[in-house]
């Protein structure tokens, strides 16, 4: 596509350093000419759509060998931005980067706003909106699981999912405005009831989306995870054992940790920022102090919280009430190669209000099956959400929201015996919401806000 008044723009598409190559992108109806401008006259008819070739980038100025080259060429309509697109594979030099964009803006490219390849490419109708809030995810994926859910909504599974309510919707909207200009009675009660299933259809499949986004909101963002408990029980090796690494100190001495310390891991694919924490105690000591109002705030800010003890003790009374002042989601009794000293009568009423296990930082032994037991709390053990469509992303969660909503309004006013003019205006409502998350019905601010979190080359 190359519309009057859209400027060709150009960007480093690779991260700033040094590297093995460097790949500049343009894009726009004048790619091909100002690409041209950086070649020598006799190499400037050869290059053909979809193909690599090897060139000699020059200054046309001085004549001067800036670089060699990979110079690939995607005409319109067939490349990534719908657009005429040239992409420059250099040698991973910023100097030479540098240089190229500075000569293709100097021949009248514009440098590209963060995003705004792809947005590009959403605007000519390349993809829709979810595929390319889904290439910015996958770009920031931290774990392959991810990037696997980023990389299916990339292929358009969510709007696949949405499409035949989107179908179904239309339908019943059609059927309603015809029968609001031609016919002055009621419903029919058979064509009512028909009309509330096929509603209730639409509410179930949209509330099924919706609904993994508990999951889909976890699985993006991950999961903060604290570590509590008195000093000395322990939690600087179970955070070292749960990273598989040496990360915090530990010492037999109590208050080791004195401030809060923070690594992430890959549990099963979610990301975990695990964070270990000064011991809860009383303390004169101020460095110590502030480690313990810094527990406080971890606390309150984790998602996750497991209160770690020490099997080889008797768990005082005061000890369970101190960690019960927290919101625990998970008891580990550490040290078990020590031997367990805790009373059963405890460990079952401990168990009564809490998940409990077992395990040593020091042998390894139960970390593993901690691990899961994490990751099973988490998702609830609610695998299916792998197979399907998962929404992760907030403003496609609201939107679903705003359309069931609209839905259940609709089956509401007719139930009521409303007209169907006044359910056909919640009908249109529950559509547009969901061409808010494709994209077909969204107003320029919100896309320019969605592009604009995109990295420039993008
Ligand atoms: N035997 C045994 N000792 C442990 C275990 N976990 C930690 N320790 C020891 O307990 C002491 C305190 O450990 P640390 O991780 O610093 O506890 P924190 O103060 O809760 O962070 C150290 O001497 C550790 O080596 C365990 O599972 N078994
Ligand atoms: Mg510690």
């Amino acid at each position: 596509m190359s519309h009057q008044g859209v400027k060709t723009i150009t960007a480093i598409a690779t991260p700033p350093g040094y590297g093995g190559i460097g790949v500049i992108r343009i894009s726009g109806s004048e790619s091909l000419a100002l690409t041209h401008r950086l070649l020598r006259e006799s190499s400037r008819s050869s290059l053909m759509p979809n193909q690599a070739e090897f060139h000699q980038i020059i200054n046309p100025d001085s004549g001067v060998t800036i670089d060699e080259a990979i110079i690939s060429y995607f005409k319109a309509p067939h490349s990534f931005t719908g657009e005429d697109v040239v992409e420059i594979a250099c040698h991973g030099s910023p100097v030479v980067l540098s240089e190229v964009i500075r000569l293709l803006t100097t021949f009248g490219a514009e440098l590209a706003q963060p995003g705004e390849f792809t947005m590009r490419a959403f605007l000519n109708q390349r993809i829709d909106l979810t595929q390319a809030e889904a290439i910015n995810d996958l770009i920031h994926s931290q774990t392959t699981f991810q990037a696997r859910i980023a990389a299916r909504q990339l292929r358009g599974e969510l709007s696949r999912q949405l499409q035949p309510v989107k179908e179904g919707l239309v339908d019943l909207i059609v059927h309603f405005e015809s029968s609001v200009e031609f016919v002055e009675d009621d419903l029919d009660p058979l064509n009512l009831n028909l009309f509330l299933s096929r509603i209730d259809h639409f509410i179930d499949t949209l509330a099924h989306l919706a609904s993994s986004y508990r999951v889909g909101r976890i699985i993006r963002t991950g999961i903060k995870l604290a570590l509590i408990g008195k000093p000395n029980v322990g939690k600087s090796s179970v955070f070292n054992a749960l990273l598989g690494k040496d990360r915090a100190i530990v010492t037999h001495l109590p208050g080791t940790t004195r401030d809060t310390l923070s690594e992430s891991f890959s549990l099963n694919g979610i990301p975990v920022n695990l964070v270990d924490t000064a011991g809860i105690r009383e303390t004169e000591d101020l460095i110590e102090q502030i480690g313990v109002e810094r527990t406080r705030t971890a606390i309150s800010e984790a998602d996750f919280v497991i209160a770690v003890v020490e099997a080889n003790s008797s768990l005082p009374a005061d000890e369970i009430e101190l960690l019960d002042q927290f919101p625990v989601n998970l008891y580990l009794i550490n040290k078990c190669d020590l031997g367990l000293r805790i009373p059963e009568k405890k460990i079952k009423s401990l168990a009564n209000r809490h998940a409990v296990f077992h395990a040593s930082a020091l042998t390894g032994e139960g970390i593993e099956e901690l691990k899961q037991a994490i990751h099973h709390q988490i998702i609830s053990g609610n695998q299916t959400y792998v197979e399907s469509a998962i929404v992760t992303n907030e403003r496609h969660y609201s939107a679903l929201e705003q359309s069931i909503g609209a839905l259940k309004q609709a089956k509401q006013d007719l139930t009521a015996g409303f007209t169907e003019e006044v359910a056909l205006a919640n009908l249109h409502q529950a559509l547009r919401s969901l061409g808010v998350i494709t994209g077909e019905t969204l107003i320029a601010d919100i896309i320019n806000q969605i592009f604009s979190t995109f990295c420039i080359g993008k």
